[in-house]
């Protein structure tokens, strides 16, 4: 078989880069490991910046978002049983969308059905073949059977534990990991939000946060150890203890429910440089990874995916080779900022091991001074909201 572009994973990242490659004429093949209904099973991002509901926009896929996504202008910050809000439209001129990941996957491979993009599911083995000649190739089994695909280019977007970071040399590849000390455990609930807007909290318990999906489907989040186990945290539990952790006019307010979903996620920083090797380019989780608490990760899978729609856009449409092989340099700049960003946002809301009282006070401060200080609220909107592509 051969294509132009071999996209490893049907991922958000791959399934919105295949969605712009076939409007712009170009051909592609995806290959994901597991079965369709088990990528859209997985709960994960629920905030949109701006620049990923434009690249929904342009790879017309926007329809159901632009009716369903609740657009928000502002976040509440808690601590110390205490709440403040930023307006993120007092200082930069756009608002985030809250939509599920979920459903972006779902109108993306609706897409793809429909236009008849060439999806291969359940596929095994994965191997990048000749990577940095002009005939790269990937070979996978699929239905038993061994499959060798022709291309000009690979693009990996397999996700953290994919295959397609390894095809870079080790005496290339430079890895930069910070493993947080704890992980997130989610649960999601067929009641409605506490608040119209997400709450992001500070407590002496440990983080939590309130997000949703839509009025009467909700979603939180509390820090837990990183040993823990979801069999250890009953609905009812759950419930108490994320009471405990937001200000008491929320937990008054709360309405409690049975768990739709319940996971633990750990938290960690990952940037993977260079981001391209040959004819592979890396995009999305593939190539970085942030913790959650600044709602990053599936929004700087997009700016990749921008970049290097663009690049290829470039090379096939206008035979200019110059945006592929600045791809690495364009998308690290970007996600060095949001990784910046994330670890900023998960330092000053967790509780860490062996934080001392000095540690404790300084995070206070910074909370403080972000309540008081419009300079320092129009960073958290600037960089929540979303740097410019
Ligand atoms: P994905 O989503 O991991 O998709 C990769 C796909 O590749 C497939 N795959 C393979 N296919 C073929 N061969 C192989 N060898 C393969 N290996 C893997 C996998 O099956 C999968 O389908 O990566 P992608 O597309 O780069 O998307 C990244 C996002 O999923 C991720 O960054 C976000 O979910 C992160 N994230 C959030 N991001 C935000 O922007 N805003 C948020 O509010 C937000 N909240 C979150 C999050 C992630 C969370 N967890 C669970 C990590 C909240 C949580 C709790
Ligand atoms: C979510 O709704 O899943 C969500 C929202 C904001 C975050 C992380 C996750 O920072």
């Amino acid at each position: 078989m051969r294509t132009q572009v071999v996209i490893i994973g049907g991922g958000p990242s791959g399934l919105l880069l295949g969605q712009l490659l076939h409007n712009a004429g170009i051909d592609a093949v995806i290959l994901e490991r597991q079965t369709r209904e088990y990528v859209l099973s997985r709960i994960r991002a629920g905030v949109l910046e701006r620049g990923l509901v434009g690249l929904m926009e342009q790879a017309g896929v926007a329809d159901r978002l632009k009716k369903e996504g609740y657009e928000h202008d502002g976040t509440i910050m808690a601590y110390d049983n205490r709440s403040f809000r930023i307006q993120f439209t007092d200082y930069i001129d756009k608002p985030v969308t809250v939509y599920g990941q979920t459903e972006v996957t779902r109108d993306l491979y609706d897409a793809r059905e429909r236009v008849g993009g060439k999806t291969l599911f359940l596929v095994e083995d994965v191997v990048i073949e000749d990577i940095t000649t002009e005939n790269p190739a990937v070979t996978c089994r699929v239905d038993g059977e061994t499959l060798r695909i022709e291309c000009d280019y690979v693009c990996g977007c397999d996700g953290f534990h994919g295959v397609s970071r390894q095809a870079i040399p080790a005496d290339v590849r430079r890895e930069f990991e910070k493993v947080y000390p704890f992980g997130w455990l989610g649960v999601l609930s067929d009641t409605p939000p506490v608040n119209e807007e997400l709450v992001y909290a500070n407590s002496e318990r440990g983080f939590a946060l309130c997000s949703m999906r839509n009025e009467n489907l909700s979603r939180y989040y509390i820090q837990c150890s990183q040993e823990d186990s979801i069999d250890n945290w009953s609905d009812a539990d759950f419930w108490d203890e994320l009471k405990r952790r937001i200000p008491e006019s929320y937990a008054d307010q709360l309405v409690t429910g049975d768990a739709i979903e319940k996971s633990i996620a750990p938290l960690r920083s990952f940037v993977c440089e260079p981001m391209q090797w040959g004819k592979l380019f890396l995009c999305g989780d593939a190539a970085h990874i942030v913790p959650p608490t600044g709602a990053k990760g599936l929004n700087t899978a997009a700016s990749d995916v921008h970049y290097l729609f663009n690049a290829l856009r470039q090379y096939y449409i206008d035979k200019d080779s110059s945006g592929v092989e600045s791809y690495s340099i364009k998308a690290l700049a970007r996600v060095w900022k949001a990784e910046r960003f994330s670890w900023w946002m998960t330092s000053m809301l967790h509780r860490f091991p062996n934080q001392s009282d000095f540690d404790l006070r300084i995070q206070w401060a910074e909370l403080e001074f972000l309540r008081e200080n419009k300079s320092a609220q129009a960073s958290l909107a600037i960089n929540y909201v979303g740097l410019p592509y």
